[in-house]
Parts: C-alpha cells; structure tokens; sequence
C-alpha cells in the first residue's frame, strides 16, 4: 500500500463523490436542546444565544459576524477525558492537549435503532457488542464504537429528545460492562445520538454515569447528540471530530463529519 497512492486515490474519490461526506452534527442555536441534570445534583449549561454584532450596516458597513453564548457541552459536542474526575490528571486530556491524530478515526456503527424504538430505555451489552463483532469483525485499538439509536430525529424537540418524566429522563445507552469490554478493545471513544453519552437513567448505574466515568478514566473520548448514524455502513467509514482547541476546554460542539464509501 503506497500512501501518497491511497491519498490520491481518496481526493479522486472525494472530488468524483465515490466518497460521501456526511453531516453527523445538528444545527445549534437557541433551540439546541441541553442536559437537564437534578438541581440538587448540579448547575446546567444556559441555553445558546447567538448576539449580532453587524449585518452590513452602521456597526459593520460590509461586513456581518455574531458573538456567542455556548457551553462546551452543548449540541453534538465532544467530550474531553478531564470532564469527568476520573480523567482529570491526564495531562492530553484536554480539548488543546488531545493529540490531533486522534480526531480523525475509523468508526463502528452498533444498530440498536429497533430495540431504541421498542424501550426508550435500552441498554446496549457487552454481549451485544461481541456479537456485533462475531457478524461484522472486531472493534480495533484506535477506532471510535457508535450507538444507533435513531434517537437524533427527535433532535428538533427538547422535550421530545430527553423523554423526561416525573421518573426522570428516559433515553437509551449502554452498560457500565459493556463500555468496559469496548475500552478493552483498545477502541478510542464511544458515542451516542442521545443528549450524553450515557442512558438517561444512568446516573442511578454502578458506577453513576459509567460512559462518562469508564471512558474518561480510560482516556478515551464521547461524543454525543451525533445525527445520520442511519447513513453509515456497520464498518468502513472514517470519522473525523476535532473539538475546538479551547484552553483547558473539557468538551467542544463539534461539526463531526463521516467519509464514507458510495454504496
Ligand atoms: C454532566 C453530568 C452528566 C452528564 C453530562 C454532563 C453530559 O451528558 C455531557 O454533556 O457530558 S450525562
Ligand atoms: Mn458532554
């Protein structure tokens, strides 16, 4: 395999459209939904405001910019090990320290889009993701594991995307054994469609939040709020998820994007 060969070969096929590239991120503004955590637990991000600054008029004659109000942790965004305590003394933890060959990966795409439609409150296994494994390969060290859900079409509606009820949010993730069996596939990160990485019930797991606790302890990185998982093949696209470089940033809105071959 030559690799300036492979690089041409991949510009022809980006140039000819033989390689798709497709959107995982939703729109962000006003209307992107946020986790609401219990207010006895915890602080929430405030709602993204986006402040005109000009619009080619007599505070900017030809030009038109915004500034923003944006938490890291809001829309499809990436989650940082020094996010959570249990990665906080990685030194390349950080959205400015991650090393950049990290932000661009192989990804493996786990349909749980029916069992997602059946129980809101689906937990995907550790058996579940070996058998994935027996049908479509192995997960390799340094590639990202994604969860199907289908949950992104209810992006447009906060309500309707966190499924709260007086029992709290009801939202599928995975188990605490099986985000252990994918950290011991070497795999670099996990990510979901949903508002985190974890279950919406997942703060009452062993341990409380295990995506965010595991993953993050393992160094390894989240990416949540992902759209478009249903146009990705099981294996064979590559992920690209660059958080913006904010200093000491434990997590970006980030515009994740997927290469993937035309069918
Ligand atoms: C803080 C506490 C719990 C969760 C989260 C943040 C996230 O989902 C996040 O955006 O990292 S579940
Ligand atoms: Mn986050």
């Amino acid at each position: 395999m030559k690799t300036n060969e492979v690089l041409g070969q991949l510009a022809e096929l980006l140039l000819s459209g033989g390689v798709e590239v497709v959107d995982l991120a939703a729109e962000l503004g006003p209307e992107t939904p946020l986790i609401k955590l219990p207010p006895e637990l915890a602080v929430d991000t405030p709602k993204i405001e986006i402040h005109e600054i000009s619009a080619y008029d007599k505070n900017g004659p030809w030009w038109a910019w915004n500034w923003l109000k944006l938490g890291e942790h809001s829309g499809t965004h990436f989650d940082a090990p020094k996010h959570w305590i249990t990665g906080r003394d990685y030194p390349d933890g950080w959205t400015d320290t991650i090393a950049p060959k990290n932000f661009v990966a192989p990804v493996n795409v786990i349909d749980c889009s029916r069992e997602a439609a059946e129980n809101h409150d689906f937990l995907l296994t550790a058996d579940h993701v070996k058998l994935w494994e027996a049908r479509y390969g192995a997960i390799r060290p340094g590639e990202w594991v994604v969860m199907r859900t289908d949950w992104y079409k209810r992006n447009g509606s906060e309500a309707n995307f966190l499924n709260a009820n007086e029992t709290g949010p009801h939202t599928p993730g995975p188990t605490a054994e099986a985000i252990e069996y994918i950290i011991s596939t070497g795999a670099i990160g996990w990510g979901s469609e949903t508002i985190g990485t974890d279950a919406g019930q997942a703060g009452g797991m062993t341990p409380p939040f295990p995506a965010h606790s595991l993953m993050h302890k393992a160094n390894r990185y989240g990416l949540a709020s992902l759209c478009n998982l249903d146009r990705l093949p099981a294996k064979g696209a590559i992920l690209i998820a660059a958080p913006l470089k904010i200093k000491n940033g434990t997590g970006s809105p980030t515009r994740v994007l997927a290469l993937v071959p035309k069918a």
